[in-house]
């Protein structure tokens, strides 16, 4: 049977891994339909369970290769389109460092802050204080790679969007939906992230999905 190529991801509305998955995909030219499904959060969606070795989106399938884990799709996408990270040692080794930081970290805003592309510019009622410490960090974690390595464009490493924007993207919109203040170069950042032509086209997508596949547990964030 011939293999078949995929990336599963889940409602755009609100899978930050799954649009970071697609970003890399997309940068990286990889000819492969997106299979989206609607999630029920919290592990709770059973069909991923039938397609994905680790229950969870995205989800790729490339001729032959199967790859799961958002940084691992990212990992494999730099490997048919190397600009995915940048061409200066020291510089790849500062992006890698950042991918690998948002992978694992930044809990706080993660469960603080979901991401839903349908809110716009609310605040939190109580931003907590382990979020803003996070948001802090990230703040100046951006504006230090932007003044180190960024004068050639407007993303962290200048001209290429690489995959250490592509890991941060979802926090760039957590950030806009919640309307959270940011430095004015960190501020610079996010909007040129925004209108990033990948990201407009997740934002469009994610506009004509189904009103039934919100999610309350989301959309009732105070
Ligand atoms: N560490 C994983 C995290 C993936 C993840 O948490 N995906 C969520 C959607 S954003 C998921 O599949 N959730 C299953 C569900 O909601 O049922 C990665 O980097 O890809």
């Amino acid at each position: 049977m011939p293999a078949l190529d995929r990336l599963v991801i889940g409602t755009r509305r609100y899978s930050s891994w799954s649009l970071r998955g697609w970003l890399a995909v997309r940068c990286a030219g990889l000819d492969v339909p997106d299979e989206v499904i609607a999630l029920r959060g919290a592990g709770q969606t059973s069909e991923i369970h039938a397609i994905s070795p680790n229950a969870m989106v995205p989800y790729l399938e490339h001729q032959g290769a199967k790859v799961w884990e958002s940084l691992a799709i990212c990992e494999y996408c730099a490997e048919i389109a190397p600009s995915l990270w940048p061409s200066d040692r020291l510089a790849r080794a500062a992006a890698r460092s950042l991918a690998s930081e948002m992978h694992a970290g930044f809990r706080a805003v993660r469960q603080a802050l979901p991401m839903n592309l349908g809110r716009q510019a609310r605040p939190l009622t109580v931003m907590p204080a382990d979020a803003q410490s996070e948001i802090e960090t990230i703040d100046r974690l951006w504006s230090a790679t932007r003044a180190e390595f960024g004068a050639s464009g407007s993303y962290l490493f200048g001209a290429d969007f690489t995959n250490a924007d592509i890991m941060f993207a979802p926090v760039v919109s957590r950030f806009t939906s919640y309307g959270v203040a940011l430095s004015s170069v960190a501020d610079a950042y996010r909007t040129a992230v925004l209108d990033h032509p990948l990201m407009r086209e997740w934002q469009r997508l994610a506009a004509l999905e189904p009103v039934e596949w919100q999610l309350e547990r989301y959309e009732s964030v105070t």
